[in-house]
């Protein structure tokens, strides 16, 4: 076995994938996630060296119950959240406090928990899940991209406190990934959510999962401190210009 590798946000996507392909690769996983069934249903489907715990990462005493003192090699902050796409002024306040509460309050809870261990074994990995929305502004981006902001400059901040010890730290930034992420973020509007990916090629959950295993598989001396991927179909389209 080639260590332990905790994924929150595992029972789909970008999170499954990448048990799926750490799994093959030979390490022992802990998969968390709120969905039981489907944390489940992945647990049987892979069988060995699986351990699930049906934690929100928002829960701090649950993160702590299921993660402190896990000799954890590789912590996968994956779990993240999109809701609405709309003008700030008229956000849903329960939408955007929602992101703030998974994006980055779940994220430094499951980093929180998982570092004294790192530390004391001096070894380890964290792998903070980003996005180009957190590089560039878009329409309706607001709190979503903030958040992703947040997770990029925390993930720089880190690697000054960890510095001088073998635990890593990279941020992982995608552009446009097939996944559910878009039918969540417009609420089960399948036809507004296909949209969103009709007639273009956005990346698969597997290329990140690739991406997340380089990063991983490099010698503990490198460290990819960020890492933006975009499908070869999608790209930054500089200003909006507003004219009278
Ligand atoms: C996902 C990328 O462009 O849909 O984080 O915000 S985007």
């Amino acid at each position: 076995m080639k260590g332990l590798v905790a994924i929150t946000g595992a029972s789909a996507g970008i999170g499954a994938a990448t048990a799926k392909l750490f799994h093959q690769q030979g390490y022992a996983l802990l998969l968390i996630g709120r969905r039981a069934d489907r944390l489940q249903d992945l647990c049987n489907e892979l069988q060995n060296d699986v351990k699930i715990a049906v934690v929100d990462v928002n829960d701090r005493k649950a993160v702590l119950e299921a993660l402190q003192n896990q000799p954890i090699d590789v912590l996968v902050n994956n779990a993240g959240i999109a809701l609405g796409l709309e003008s700030f002024e008229t956000y849903d306040v329960d939408d955007f406090n929602q992101m703030i509460q998974t994006n980055i309050q779940g994220l430094l809870h499951c980093t929180h928990a998982v570092l004294p261990n790192m530390i004391e074994r001096n070894k380890g990995h964290i792998i903070n899940m980003g996005s180009i929305a957190g590089e560039v502004a878009y329409a309706g981006g607001n709190v979503y991209g903030a958040t992703k902001a947040f997770v990029k400059q925390f993930s720089r901040n880190l690697r000054i406190d960890l510095l001088g010890k073998k635990i890593r730290v990279t941020n992982i930034a995608p552009g446009a990934v097939e996944t559910e992420f878009s039918l969540v973020r417009f609420k089960g509007d399948v036809e507004r959510a296909n949209g969103v990916y009709a007639g273009t090629k956005a990346l698969r959950a597997e290329d990140i999962a690739n991406a997340i295993l380089y990063c991983v598989g490099s010698p503990w001396h490198v460290n990819v401190d960020y890492m933006e991927i975009m499908p070869t179909y999608q790209a930054c389209n500089g200003f909006k210009t507003y004219r009278e």
